[in-house]
């Protein structure tokens, strides 16, 4: 994809290209940045990683411009398309529908939307209730966003959680269809199984009519080529680093508490010029030379 072109267009092909491709999970904008960095040409803007960066629940427990916040960070620190886990659009239609303008605004290629209830809960939790939406005033939802952006190639994902929430594959088929029908740009199915069957029954009926994405974090011992096969279009991976963040910021804590001194973990972590590297601070030091007086 060109230099010059939008993000939202960006996110649009790629959702479209007929390859697998990857969305990988960034929480601000470091680690935004971080991810494009490493070679990904997309990324996960995860809800769960978001508030738990916050120190708080999966559960609406952000606002939304809080959430949009965050974004515009993210935003900012990167070139590569962010799709944001939109939770259920934070109420109905007008409330998805502004979500989705003002993501338009911060540069945010694209919002992806679950047909549960607000407040939501994370689709991973054990034995939770996962109350669903009206399958036809959420598929309106998804058209009001589609409606209000300015930029079609603003990406509105459709996600299914009805295998989440205990029903089976004509639901969720029959889910998938609407959203599509009112105009998704692609299907996420969701599903907390330990392997892949929710998936692999699905892929056998669904018929292509819009790009299906996917989140393996239940499944992920499932070849990535299996996923290739069976004509997915996208894989996200969903909080890996929120939890590498979690597990170096643990162990770096606990040496420096019970050592007493820095010196045990600084060959381990990254270095202070790393910070300033990835804020771009060369930048500053070149814009100081034009914008201050020399003296
Ligand atoms: C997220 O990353 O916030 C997701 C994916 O929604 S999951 O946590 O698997 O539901
Ligand atoms: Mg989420």
């Amino acid at each position: 994809t060109g230099g010059g072109e939008r993000k939202t267009t960006k996110l649009k092909k790629m959702l479209n290209s007929g390859e697998l491709c990857f969305l990988m999970e960034a929480h601000n904008g470091l680690t935004a940045k971080i991810v494009e960095e490493t070679g990904f040409k997309g990324i996960w803007g995860s809800g769960l990683s978001i508030s738990a960066q916050h120190g708080v629940r999966d559960s609406n427990e952000l606002s939304w411009t809080q959430v949009v916040d965050t974004l515009e960070f993210m935003a900012e620190n990167t070139t590569i398309p962010i799709l944001l886990d939109g939770d259920t659009g934070f109420g109905n239609f007008n409330n998805a529908r502004r979500l989705a303008v003002k993501l338009e605004e911060r540069g945010v290629a694209g919002v992806c939307i679950e047909d549960k209830l607000f407040p939501k809960t994370n689709s991973l939790l054990d034995a939770r209730a996962q109350p669903l939406a009206d399958p036809e005033e959420f598929g309106m939802k998804i058209k009001a966003m589609k409606d209000s952006v300015k930029d079609k190639d603003f990406c509105v994902v459709a996600r299914v959680e009805s295998f989440i929430a205990g029903w089976g594959l004509e639901e969720t088929l029959k889910r998938a269809k609407i959203y599509a029908d009112y105009g998704a740009d692609a299907v996420l199915i969701h599903s907390k199984k330990s392997d892949p069957s929710d998936i692999i029954s699905f892929m056998e009926k669904w018929d292509k009519r819009c790009p299906v994405v996917i989140v393996p974090t239940n499944y992920p011992t499932t070849p990535t080529d299996d996923f290739r096969k069976m004509g997915i279009s996208t894989v996200i991976w969903a909080n890996m680093n929120v939890r590498a963040s979690i597990k170096a910021v643990q162990d770096c804590s606990k040496q420096i508490f019970e050592e007493e001194s820095i010196v045990g973990v600084t060959p381990k972590i990254a270095t202070v010029k790393e910070i300033f590297r990835l804020q771009d601070d060369n930048e500053l030091k070149e814009a100081e030379k034009v914008y201050l007086p020399q003296t």
